[in-house]
Order: C-alpha cells, then sequence, then structure tokens
C-alpha cells in the first residue's frame, strides 16, 4: 500500500502551540531573489570573553539600563567626544574580521575561542527611506546573537545555523549607520546542541547578513510543491506581511508551465490554491528540471526556481515519481577544510556537491545541523537529494522546556527555509539520542510539527543499534521512534567501534518494520597517505577494506534503501587529539582536509555504479 504522509500527530503538535511561540520575527524566505544591500565584507571585531560590554560590574546587563555606560557599553558603539572622554574601546582602530565566516579560522589566536566577540560594520543607506520597509537578515550566527543599531537593540537570536530578521523601517538613516552583534558561542548543556559534539563549534557570522528591502505589504513566505503522489497538482500559500494583506489578491506564474492563477488572501493575510498541471518536467537526480515561478502582489514581482517531483514510500520502497529510488549518500559537515572553517558560499556548496556527484552520489546527508541556504540550492541545481537535520545530538535536556522550544524553533525555522527546495527529502529530527519515555515524547513532538508544516517529505531520525540479546552477531534497532518515522535510519560502526572488519562477515541484522532503511553512517578513521595491511588502523588499506565488507554485509538487508556513510572529508573535532593522525581533525572522511582522495571513495564509487544500474532496471 502506498503511504502517503500521515497527519496523526497534529493533535499533539497543536495541544504543544502555547510553547512554540516564538520571540523573534517571522522568517523572510527567499532573500537571495529580493531587492537587497550585502552588509558581507570586512567587519571590525573586539574580543571580549569576560563579556565587560555587555555586563557591568555587578553582572547587570548594561542594555537593560537606563543610562548604560558610554566608557564600557561595547553595543552603543560611542565614539570619544573630548580628550578627558574615558571609553575603553574603539571599533575603528579594532582588527578587521571578514563576514561570512567563522572567526576561529581567520585568526590564529581565535583557533580555539569560544565566548563573545563583537562584531561592528559602519555603512550608508542610501536607499528608499519613505514607503518601503527594511530588515536586517542573517544567514546564521553562531551561536547566541545581540543585535543592535546605532546603538539601539534589536533583539536576540538564539541558535546557531538558521536564518532571522530584524525589522528596521524608518531606523536607518542615508548616511552614518552603525550595526553591532554581540555574538557568543559558548557551550553549555541546556543549549542545542549541548556541551558535548564530534565536531568543532565554529563562532561567528558565518553565514550572509543584509537589509532587504521590501513593499509595505509584503510576500514573507510560501509553498508551491506538488500534492504528496500526485504529479497533476500543485498546492499553493502564500504570506502576506503588512498593514493590508487581507483580501489581496496573488498571481502565480509559472511561464514554463503555462500556468497563471490569481487567488485571494483571507483575514490572516493567507492565500491557499491548488492547482492543475499537466505534462510537468519532474525534477529528478538523472533530470533536475527547475521551473521558474513569480509570485505578483500589487504590481511587485518575485521569484524563485522551483522544482517539482512526488515523494511517498511504498512499503519498504521510497518513491520518487512513483519509482522506486536507492539512496546514494554521503554525509557532510559544513566545513571547507582546503580553505579551513564553515563553508557558507556558493563556491563552496559546488566543491563539497561536486565530490558527491564523483562518488556517484544521488543523495546527501547533510549533517548535524541545518547547512547553510547555498547547499540546498545547489542541491536543487545538481539533482543531489538532501537529508536535512537540527542539531539535536547524543545527550540533550528532554526535560527543560526551554530545550524544547529551542530545538523545535529551530526545527520550524529549517523547514521554512527550505519548503520549496525539490532536493530535501527528509527532515531528520535528531542523531544518536539515547532511548528514554522523555526523550520519546520530545521527538514524537517535533515529527508533530514537521509533519503539520510539510505534509510531503519523509521524517527520520538517525537511530543506534545493538546487539540482539542472546546473539553474539545479530543487530537490532529497539527504539520506540521507529513506529513514528517513514525511514528507519541508523548508525552503526561495526568493524571500527566494535571489532574489527572480518566481524561484518557474520554480522546481521533483524530490523522489524516494513518501511525503508537507511544506514545514515558507518566509517573508519584514515590518515590520506598512511599505508599498510588491511589490519593495522589509521591506514587507507584498512578503511577500504572496512568499506569492502561493510557493503557486502548492508546489502543483505532486504529493506535497504540507502546509504550515507561516514564522511565525505576530514573535519576538525576537539575530541581528536591523536598526534600525527588525527592532529584534532576526525579522520573518517573519504577526501582529507587537503582535498585527495582516499582508497575507501573508490570502494563505495563502485558499489554505487552497481546499485545505481540496478534501481534504473526496476
Ligand atoms: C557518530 C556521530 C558523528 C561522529 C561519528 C564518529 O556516530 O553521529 O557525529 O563524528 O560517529 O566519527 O565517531
Amino acid at each position: 500500500m502506498r503511504h502517503f504522509k500521515k497527519l496523526i500527530l497534529l493533535s499533539l503538535c497543536l495541544s504543544f502551540g502555547a510553547l512554540l511561540s516564538r520571540a523573534q520575527e517571522p522568517q523572510i524566505i527567499n532573500v537571495e531573489n529580493r531587492a537587497s544591500m550585502t552588509l558581507n565584507g570586512v567587519w571590525k571585531y573586539i574580543v571580549d570573553p569576560y563579556q565587560t560590554g555587555y555586563y557591568d560590574y555587578r553582572h547587570d546587563e548594561r542594555d537593560q539600563q537606563p543610562n548604560p555606560s558610554t566608557a564600557e557599553s561595547l553595543f552603543l558603539g560611542y565614539r570619544r567626544q573630548s580628550p578627558s572622554d574615558r571609553v575603553e574601546y574603539d571599533f575603528e582602530k579594532a582588527d578587521n574580521i571578514l563576514v561570512p565566516r567563522d572567526w576561529n579560522s581567520q585568526k590564529e589566536k581565535l583557533y580555539y575561542y569560544e565566548g563573545s566577540l563583537w562584531y561592528y560594520k559602519a555603512f550608508d543607506y542610501p536607499g528608499d527611506h519613505g514607503q518601503n520597509r527594511q530588515f536586517l537578515y542573517f544567514g546564521a550566527a553562531n551561536y547566541e546573537a545581540d543585535v543592535y543599531l546605532n546603538g539601539e537593540k534589536l533583539g536576540k537570536h538564539v541558535g546557531g545555523f538558521t536564518p532571522f530578521n530584524f525589522e528596521v523601517t524608518g531606523k536607518l538613516k542615508p548616511a552614518g549607520n552603525f550595526v553591532i552583534i554581540k555574538v557568543d558561542n559558548t557551550r553549555s548543556v541546556e543549549k542545542v546542541p549541548t556541551i558535548n559534539t564530534d565536531w568543532w563549534n565554529y563562532g561567528g557570522l558565518t553565514r550572509d547578513v543584509r537589509i532587504v528591502e521590501v513593499p509595505e505589504t509584503f510576500i514573507q513566505d510560501y509553498y508551491i510543491q506538488l500534492a504528496g503522489g500526485n504529479d497533476q497538482e500543485i498546492e499553493v500559500w502564500v504570506t502576506l506581511n503588512g498593514p493590508e494583506k487581507a483580501g489581496q489578491e496573488i498571481t502565480l506564474e509559472i511561464p514554463g508551465a503555462k500556468t497563471s492563477t490569481t487567488f485571494s488572501t483571507n483575514s490572516e493575510g493567507v492565500a491557499k490554491a491548488t492547482i492543475g498541471v499537466k505534462k510537468l518536467k519532474l525534477w529528478s537526480p538523472e533530470s533536475p528540471t527547475l521551473y521558474e515561478v513569480k509570485l505578483v502582489h500589487k504590481g511587485h514581482s518575485m521569484s524563485d526556481h522551483i522544482g517539482f517531483r512526488t515523494l511517498e514510500t511504498e512499503g519498504a520502497d521510497i518513491l520518487v515519481n512513483g519509482k522506486p529510488v536507492f539512496l546514494r549518500g554521503i554525509c557532510i559537515h559544513e566545513e571547507n577544510g582546503i580553505r579551513g572553517g564553515r563553508a557558507y558560499s556558493k563556491e563552496d556548496a559546488r566543491m563539497l556537491l561536486g565530490w558527491a556527484k564523483e562518488l556517484g552520489c544521488n543523495f546527501v546527508r547533510l549533517a548535524h545541523y541545518p547547512h547553510n541556504e547555498n547547499m540546498t540550492r545547489v542541491a536543487d541545481e545538481l539533482g543531489i537529494m538532501v537529508w536535512s537535520e537540527v542539531p539535536v545530538y547524543w545527550t540533550i535536556q528532554w526535560q527543560n522546556p526551554e530545550t524544547f522550544s529551542n530545538a523545535t524553533n529551530q526545527l520550524k525555522d529549517m523547514i521554512t527555509r527550505d519548503l520549496n527546495r525539490a532536493s530535501v527529502i527528509i527532515w531528520s529530527m535528531a542523531n544518536e539520542t539515547p532511548v528514554s519515555p522523555e526523550r520519546t515524547e520530545f521527538l514524537k513532538k517535533m515529527i508533530g510539527i514537521a509533519n503539520d508544516m510539510d505534509p510531503v517529505r519523509l521524517i527520520s531520525a538517525a537511530l543506534e543499534r545493538h546487539t540482539k540479546e542472546g546473539t553474539s552477531n545479530t543487530h537490532v534497532v529497539e527504539d520506540p521512534l521507529q513506529e513514528y518515522v517513514d525511514i528507519i535510519a541508523f548508525n552503526q560502526y561495526i568493524g571500527w567501534y566494535d571489532g574489527l572488519p572480518d566481524k561484518c562477515k557474520t554480522a546481521l541484522f533483524d530490523i522489524r518494520f516494513d518501511k525503508p532503511v537507511v544506514i545514515s553512517e558507518f566509517g573508519a578513521g584514515a590518515l590520506q597517505g598512511l599505508h599498510g595491511s588491511k589490519d593495522e588502523r589509521w591506514t587507507e588499506e584498512f578503511q577500504e577494506y572496512l568499506f569492502d565488507e561493510t557493503l557486502k554485509m548492508l546489502d543483505k538487508i532486504p529493506q535497504l534503501r540507502g546509504i550515507t556513510p561516514w564522511i565525505l572529508a576530514d573535519f576538525r573535532s576537539p575530541r581528536r587529539v591523536l598526534s600525527d593522525i588525527q592532529d584534532d581533525w576526525n579522520r573518517k572522511g573519504l577526501i582529507s582536509e587537503t582535498g585527495e582522495k582516499k582508497k575507501a571513495f573508490y570502494v563505495l564509487k563502485d558499489f554505487y555504479e552497481m546499485k545505481k544500474a540496478e534501481f534504473t532496471d526496476k
């Protein structure tokens, strides 16, 4: 029986509505195709480990005080007025830093820095100061950002990998503006992610910063996607923001499909329509067709490029455009090891996804947090399906309502940003979380939210397996979450953390569900260029052997419909301290941090060629 996305968890999600209210302003999507002025480039910065610019000597927040001290309140961006004036900072004299970029990889002295750092940029805004509205937009800031414009606080944002914006209409001057942001990447137990991760916690304004300019009433957000398993109907909703949002006409044009439809907003400013279409050229990895889509409101037009594909499961099969697919995947961290630091640009996305293509992939798992929007947009162009996930990683505080609302805000912001990307087929809720009733409730509620926001994409989470009681080498997933996900995914490291690769020869998996299975991680560490016997850890030969044996083992799972081995490229992790081998790098990459391919790369490539042939014939 075909399985269209179910909404059984909807009521759960609604009852949690109260907890989900967001302090921040709703996200404006598709900023790339809106009028905007970039604030990317050279900024000034001041490192402030004791947060002296933010807290006074009684540890009171200066920005809550009626007359904060001009001498130390860095957010005021105050300049000395006379020689006797005491001002204990000067942004103009401070060092330069690039935005977007993390700070750790730009400055040697910041290599291990985790804490507060102030960013400053002066700019003119010659643009419209009359009828339009302006928003200060950030692609992401890791982890907390306190944002000030011309000395006035705009707000605070929590969460390191999703976009946020603040309205600045009426606050911009034609000349002499300055924006100051305190970014703090201190880790702590109640955050998402929490203190313990296996990746480096890069800090900073890691993605684009812009002033986005929109009409007084504007299209904030929209959804234009094929309805479930049906390639004849496009479901549309559009949300207006502004004083005249009710009863407004919106026109959707898809010139390439010879379609144009006009529909109206309700009192909430939301317009909905279902549009019949015939003979759409569907988006697929083999042929990633994107249509130009235009939304017009009161003569203002905004465009996007959107692919249309159907997505559903049938028993253990994942059907894309009605055809079973095998997800030939690879995990990727958002890092450009060659340059150093977080990946952020279209070029970075082309490099990482280009490597995935070379490997024969049609799928990537963007681990372990939402990657920058260039990744999903380039994936749309290249025809690579995407698993997107939130940093609910290992052990977070399952019973803390703030942690829950933080995790769900990140989930909602991730989905909101990428709802129209055909490449995205899976929303993942978590990675390797320890089973407990509290954790399962937490994740079930997240699933409810994701299903409610997106009726089409499949839901998953990277779970764990263990050895079945009474057996020595039969493996099971005993996690109640399996019932609530569309795809059963789990990480397994037989041959690396559990025995040696030989163990794969006799290992069996006992999966009880008639659902697609994706192995979301397996791998072994190898230092590129280190050669030896297949039994010697850290050699390319060991990694190659483990891939060989693992692929044979996994291929015996009847429901296997995809794999995303760990990982495309070596990445920085402070947990990896073995001198001369790791030196701060997790070495499970198939490609080194210098861009050299290891032997296992070719083993996986061969497997993918075989799988491609097998599934093309289906
Ligand atoms: C895992 C984690 C991943 C680690 C990897 C490893 O299971 O999900 O974040 O980096 O193992 O290398 O141990």
